[in-house]
């Protein structure tokens, strides 16, 4: 039987959930008498909140559901929106308490769980070494991070030096959506701004505002990992090139960026998209065939989707063995996440 190596499990530990019980700002929890806690994430718009005791839970549950879904290890991240919203200084405490939570998991089943950071990548200096220490001395596989830090994109300049650091340790930097902070997303509040549109529709903005901004052309080993089908783009891979194909497009810099690839090229060389959240088999499909089982892994998004419910979902889609070897373990290793 092929391995199964899930690389979006998320986790929460007890210093973040007591971070966002404690924000007065955003994000914060709140108790919520029907549905234990809200999470607001962002002003007028919250999401029920029961999965926290899932989320904290890294022993015999997790397990027991890992052994049901036939998954063999787990790539642990902190849920979403992470430690990049909180102020600094804040955000640096959290995320290297958790990273050392989710060691001190890793070393009790070593045999089932790898990690990726936590950063607060506004002081990029700071998240520099942290995610040096953790790829060095914790033995964490990757950067896992979001479509908006709160005020800003992960496509600025000022983040370059964290990307940069990711290239050098080569490891993968996981793009995971967030609540969107573009504010017309808001407007119907989680309906539309939620996982299932405004999340994947910012992280699909932002993959594209670092292919454009020239991240690629900067850090051409960097790989980015992209759930939900890669939000989308295995879609786009043509219609994100016609502009640079067209002759009668000029390009001016400041209108089109001068790359060194078309964006093709870069959705299929630095982009991987996982499995997650998702059950179409033309999603799946679509993925397959622009992007190849090389370039996917599964994605289970773990409390917030059901492990098994994706595995069987996996083990019913055609494929040859090698790609479901691929899908399933190989890429994953590739990318440094291997047992
Ligand atoms: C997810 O990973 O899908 C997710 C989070 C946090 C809240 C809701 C959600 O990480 O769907
Ligand atoms: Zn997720």
């Amino acid at each position: 039987m092929t391995k199964r190596i899930d690389i979006e499990n998320h986790f929460a530990s007890e210093v973040w959930a007591d971070a966002l019980r404690k924000n007065a700002g955003y994000p914060r929890l709140t108790d919520d008498p029907q549905f234990t806690y809200r999470m607001e994430p962002v002003p007028g718009s919250w999401l029920p909140y029961k999965l926290l005791d899932r989320l904290l839970d890294l022993d015999e549950g997790r397990i027991a559901l890992l052994d049901d879904a036939g998954i063999d290890v787990a790539v642990l991240s902190l849920a979403a929106p992470g430690t990049e919203p909180f102020e600094p200084s804040l955000g640096t405490k959290i995320a290297r308490q958790t990273n050392d939570a989710l060691a001190a998991a890793i070393d009790r089943h070593p045999d089932r769980y790898l990690g990726y950071a936590t950063l607060a990548p506004k002081d990029a200096d700071g998240a520099c070494k942290e995610l040096e220490r953790c790829v060095k001395e914790l033995g964490f596989r990757g950067w896992n991070t979001h479509s908006n830090f709160g005020d800003s994109f992960l496509d600025e300049k000022r983040y370059w030096p964290v990307l940069a650091k990711a290239e050098e340790l080569g490891v993968p930097v996981y793009l995971h959506p967030t609540w969107p902070i573009i504010k017309e997303f808001g407007t119907y509040g989680s309906a539309l701004s939620g996982p299932t549109f405004g999340f994947g529709a910012e992280t699909a903005l932002v993959a594209m505002r670092m292919l454009t901004a020239g991240v690629f052309d900067a850090f051409p080993k960097l790989q980015v990992v992209l759930g939900h089908y890669a939000e989308g783009l295995p879609f786009m891979l043509d219609r994100v090139d016609r502009p640079y194909l067209q002759g009668h497009v000029r390009p001016d810099p400041a209108v089109y960026p001068t790359l060194k690839r078309l964006p093709s090229a870069y959705l299929r060389e630095n982009l991987l998209a996982s499995t997650s959240g998702n059950y179409s088999p033309q999603a799946f499909e679509c993925t397959r065939a622009a992007l190849g089982a090389g370039r996917m892994v599964i994605g289970s998004d773990y409390p917030f989707e059901d492990m098994a419910v994706c595995t069987k979902f996996l083990d019913a889609q055609a494929m040859s063995d090698t790609e479901r070897q691929q899908l399933y373990t190989g890429t994953a290793t590739a990318i440094g996440m291997g047992l």
